[in-house]
């Protein structure tokens, strides 16, 4: 794994759009995550991303697609990356953009709290492709104040991204016995 930016000379050969993740193995070059992770699911050992009945796989490709095309704009492209590399010609960020994107995002992270539910994987009982599309994505817009208060009112995605405050936060949840009961703490979700 080598470290690179867009637009470098170790991405441009790799990347048609320069742009990353690319990928080198051999004389196999790849671009776009979704190719990516695919090779890598599938060309080395560890535990499957993908699960093995027809039906959860295709939930896992819908939440894959539905986060490249519905949460990477807004939440990356539009958000992380305004502030992270700020286009403007003075350095700054751009201030409308960002609030225009950090306006989006409780309305998407409303779909995947719906998703997730109590659970800690978006489809079936363990880790897919779906939760390692999201999962760098929301660690990025957790980096910036919006992106954080928008997250902190999600628990069920709290609860599976950070098991630990989670704990607290379903403590106090089934305290308050708004959501579920005591008995249904999840312990396996504190790591
Ligand atoms: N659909 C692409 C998105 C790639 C992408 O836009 N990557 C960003 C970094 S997260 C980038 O290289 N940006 C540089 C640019 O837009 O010029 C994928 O899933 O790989």
């Amino acid at each position: 794994m080598h470290q690179a930016g867009p637009h470098t000379p170790e991405i441009v050969p790799v990347h048609p759009f320069g742009r990353i993740p690319a990928l080198r193995d051999g004389d196999l070059t790849l671009f776009e995550t979704g190719s990516i992770v695919r090779y890598v699911e599938e060309s080395l050992p560890g535990p499957a991303l993908l699960p093995d009945n027809i039906r959860d796989r295709a939930r896992v490709e819908a939440w894959v697609s539905a986060i490249s095309s519905y949460c990477y704009v807004p939440m990356i492209r539009n958000y992380v990356l305004q502030y992270i590399f700020p286009k403007r010609a003075n350095g700054r960020p751009d201030r409308g953009m960002i609030d225009a994107a950090a306006r989006q995002i409780p309305g998407l992270l409303a779909r995947l709290e719906s998703a997730y539910g109590e659970r800690n994987w978006q489809v079936g009982n363990a880790c897919t492709m779906a939760d390692l599309f999201i999962a760098p994505i929301l660690a990025y817009v957790e980096m910036f104040p919006e992106g954080k208060q928008a997250l902190d009112d999600c628990l069920n995605v709290r609860c599976a991204f950070h098991p630990r405050t989670a704990a607290i936060a379903c403590a106090v949840r089934s305290t308050l016995s708004v959501f579920r009961p005591a008995t249904q703490m999840r312990p396996d979700r504190i790591r």
